[in-house]
């Protein structure tokens, strides 16, 4: 790994500043590839809505550094045994874990928060919980996990269902036939440690908050059962309707969709394959979507005895030239970049509806704004409906982030589906109109082409959002000032361009030269600041020298870099780094960071920086332009 540092990172990329020669040639090695990327399969779209039994409280934790608790018998932790009881009853057991009394944690949290001891730890950790069912003759089961950070082995009373990879989006198992009528005893094998091979890497700058981050559900469903749903407006101002069923009566299903509110109603039937397109004109009632009016109408599917509901707004979303227009109205995306921590001195990244709410309202009220870049992985389905609910646009991203193995096909493999378990989780958000497919990934044939792939899958998964992804940029010197260059061939690919830049905090520019930077922007699409910043720790202030980590530091830098701003062509959307404090194990300053990057509008605990307010009033004019 070279990324010793952002910094590294930062200057190694302005150091190959591209020429315009070669952005062919390197296009031309962009290879597409054109298999399908993998279906997850049960999908259950809109599984949060449906009725269930939530898994969430108290579970059992056991710590296995040396991952022997998948061996042999008295370790093997998933095995359907009580061993009070067997050790009582046969005094020559041996049994060296007992994880119905193992010490209990408050699902979902990560571990790092369960105990002091646990802050650091990185590794395997075992989770049981026992639950009592009562399964419905002749209905199917799911277990369904909202996230598992990194991987999971997933046991139901001793019988492996299965493994995921991919800490940021759901998964789920049949259960059928295996849950049983009364106690069952369900143990995660939960994994923090990612390899080469993972999405994202070894070395990330946040922290790797392991464990069962998301909700844990038992979902009962009919025989045959909506599995996937998307409803959306498309550019042609109708309402598009897919629908897939699951099952043995699939094929040749009666379907009934319908938008009470609306007075909206249309009927089908499946497919051989259980699969039910159709389309209908808009009413006239509706209400469009949007930041200032975020309507949300219920949907509902029903097919057999299935009964399938979402709360679904509708817009439009488009780039024309270089702007990007929201119901065909151009737009200026006001926004910031989140990561998924709570607030607080403590996060554990258990993201209830509160603590998004509280978040969100930062940014919408807080800052006047309309966007939010939600970096760098899927974030929880708390957070989009809480968006889709206070209207944020969002900017929705998987961890294809700096250096990752672009040669490894099971690299691939593992964004494909991290990027296809993300979509196909959200396409009913109406906030979500951008999807990246990675962040800051240092140019080459490899990655070109990785990307490139990503890109590709997107537009076969959903077609009406738009592509992008935060790019770094070269740089030059024209008449004595800086000339930032965009010159990533990964341009070509994208719908709305987006670059991450930090002159004047990770370059040594003095903060007055920043706005005298020109920016040359080599085609006519649209262009975000997916990220500029500054560190300082709240509270400290440095009037006379105004020196880095200070909040006078932070506040000139937002001023010098807004004035900048407003004169780089195309640029339609900032979201600045970042909201909010967060923890980072690579920022190790004693006094200003102890494990925290401190970019922060506000921090950890919600306090504002004196840079909250140059950001707020500079959107709150923004907000009032055409
Ligand atoms: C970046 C990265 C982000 C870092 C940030 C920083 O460019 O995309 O993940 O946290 O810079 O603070 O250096």
């Amino acid at each position: 790994m070279h990324l010793a540092s952002g910094f590294s990172l930062k200057v190694g990329a302005r150091a190959g500043a591209w020429c315009a020669s070669l952005l062919g040639a390197v296009l031309a090695s962009v290879t597409p590839v054109t298999a399908q990327p993998a279906r997850p399969a049960p999908l259950l779209t809109a599984a949060d809505l449906r009725p269930s039994t939530s898994l969430d409280g108290t579970w059992n934790y056991s710590i296995d550094p040396y991952r022997d608790g998948a061996g042999g018998t008295g370790h093997r932790r998933y095995d359907d045994v009580d061993v009070a009881a067997v050790t009582a009853a046969n005094p020559t057991a041996l049994y060296e874990y007992d994880l119905d009394h193992a010490p209990v944690a408050t699902l979902p949290s990560s571990w790092l928060t369960h105990d002091p001891t646990m802050r650091h730890y990185e590794g395997l950790v075992w989770y049981q919980r026992r639950f009592a069912a009562a399964p419905t003759p002749g209905a199917r089961q799911f277990l369904r996990f909202g996230a598992v950070n990194y991987s999971a082995d997933v046991y139901l009373n001793g019988k492996k269902l299965g493994h995921h990879d991919g800490g940021f989006t759901p998964f789920a198992f049949e259960v059928t036939g295996l849950v049983r009528k009364g106690d069952n005893r369900l143990v995660v094998g939960a994994d923090s440690v990612r390899t080469v091979a993972s999405v994202p890497t070894l070395v990330t700058d946040w922290d790797n908050y392991g464990g069962i981050t998301r909700s844990v559900t038992l979902i009962e469903t009919p025989a045959t059962y909506v599995d996937d749903a998307w409803v959306r407006l498309g550019r042609d101002g109708r309402i598009a309707i897919d629908i897939r069923l699951d099952g043995a009566g699939a094929a040749g299903q009666a379907v009934r969709f319908a938008v009470p509110s609306l007075g909206l109603k249309l009927a089908g039937r499946t497919d051989g394959t259980g699969h039910w397109t159709a389309t209908i004109a808009a009413p006239r009632a509706l209400h469009r979507w949007s930041p200032e009016t975020p309507t949300l109408y219920d949907v509902t599917v029903d097919a057999g005895t299935d009964h399938w509901r979402d709360r679904i707004g509708f817009r439009t979303i488009e780039v024309r030239g270089a702007q990007i227009l929201l119901n065909g109205k151009p737009i200026f995306l006001r926004g910031i970049c989140m990561h998924e921590e709570e607030l607080g001195p403590d996060p554990t990244r258990a993201i209830t509806p509160d603590a998004a709410r509280a978040l969100l309202t930062e940014i919408k009220t807080g800052l006047h704004g309309n966007f939010v870049r939600l970096a760098h992985y899927p974030h929880g389905e708390v957070t989009t409906r809480m968006a889709d609910e206070l209207g944020l646009l969002v900017w929705s991203e998987v961890p294809v982030y700096w250096q990752i193995a672009w040669d490894n096909p099971e690299t691939l493999g593992h964004a494909r589906a991290m990027l296809a378990e993300n979509i196909l989780r959200d396409r009913n958000r109406a906030a979500i109109i951008l999807w990246s497919v990675g962040n800051e990934a240092p140019i080459s044939d490899a990655r070109n082409a990785f990307l490139g792939t990503l890109a590709d899958d997107v537009r076969r998964l959903d077609p009406e959002r738009l592509v992008t992804a935060a790019l770094l940029h070269g740089r030059q010197e024209r008449n004595g000032h800086p000339l930032m260059v965009i010159g990533d061939p990964l341009v070509a690919k994208l719908d709305v361009m987006a670059i991450n830049t930090y002159n004047g905090w990770y370059t040594g520019d003095a903060l007055a030269e920043v706005p005298n930077i020109a920016w040359q922007v080599p085609t006519d699409k649209p262009l975000i600041f997916s990220e500029f910043g500054a560190d300082s720790l709240a509270g400290f202030h440095d009037t006379a020298t105004r020196r880095k980590f200070s909040e006078e530091f932070q506040a000139d830098y937002y001023r010098q870099t807004l004035a900048m701003v407003a004169k780089v062509p195309n640029l339609v959307g900032l979201s600045p780094w970042i909201l909010k404090d967060f923890r980072s194990p690579r920022r190790q300053h004693p006094v200003y960071q102890q494990g925290w990057n401190r970019k922060g509008l506000i921090s950890e605990t919600g306090q504002r920086k004196l840079a909250f307010d140059v950001l707020a009033a500079w959107y709150a004019e923004r907000a009032k332009a055409p």
